[in-house]
């Protein structure tokens, strides 16, 4: 069978951790503690109920059950204002050209995102087309590096695990492509993400012919 590629969002086709970082910033602030840049590095590929409780940890602040959901919908309202913004100049580099290469292929493409608002970030940066099934925070349970989102992503391009590429940025994503059984390249530090496959730093100049010599 043709293999097929699973894509994060977050850190390999756009960089919408800074969003995530103003935002939650802005609720940390709101609450009397800060949150800084380097603290924002472990939130990458987290689901927004975990990185909030990571936050209120960090802040020392405890919230009941009806506030921790006020925080979440309060970070979301804010998360959302800012990437009204976004457009496809903010596509990380080098990835809308990469997609297409895989696409001309005839392989299929998949998304498997942590992130709820997924299809309407596809949707700014105007890649939403290029995406055969798309599997986000709003048809998984279980967070990274649970392998749920990459397996469902397989079962809905009705492709074995083990014929899947998964492309991640963050640790937990790799790992979770790791328990899923699929092969996974890593975008980012090779000394960070020293479970991928192989690691690049981008896809800059690439074409998924590149990616399959690498594991042939
Ligand atoms: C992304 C980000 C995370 C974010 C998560 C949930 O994951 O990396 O920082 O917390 O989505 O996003 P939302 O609050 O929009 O549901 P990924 O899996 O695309 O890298
Ligand atoms: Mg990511």
């Amino acid at each position: 069978m043709k293999p097929a590629c699973i894509f994060d969002l977050d850190g390999v086709i756009v960089d919408t951790a800074k969003y995530h970082y103003l935002a939650w910033k802005r609720l940390a602030n709101s609450l009397g503690f800060d949150f800084t840049e380097h603290d924002n590095e472990q939130l990458k590929g987290v689901s927004r109920i975990e990185s909030l409780k990571l936050i209120l940890r960090l802040g020392d602040k405890h919230l009941n059950a009806e506030e921790f959901e006020a925080a979440l919908v309060c970070k979301n309202a804010w998360y959302l204002e800012y990437i009204q913004q976004i457009g496809p100049e903010e596509i990380l580099p080098g990835a809308a050209e990469f997609l297409h290469s895989v696409r001309s292929q005839g392989m299929k493409v998949a998304l498997g995102s942590a992130s709820k608002n997924a299809v309407l970030i596809l949707e700014r940066i105007q890649l939403l087309d290029q995406f055969d099934a798309i599997v986000d925070g709003n048809k998984v349970s279980k967070a990274k590096p649970d392998p749920e989102v990459f397996l469902k992503a397989a079962e809905e391009l009705g492709v074995a695990a083990s014929d899947c590429i998964v492309f991640e940025d963050a640790v937990a994503g790799v790992l979770a492509a790791r328990h899923a059984g699929m092969k996974v390249v890593g975008i980012g530090a090779a000394n960070v993400l020293d479970q991928a496959h192989f690691v690049l730093p981008n896809f800059a100049g690439l074409s998924i012919t590149d990616v399959l010599a690498k594991f042939a």
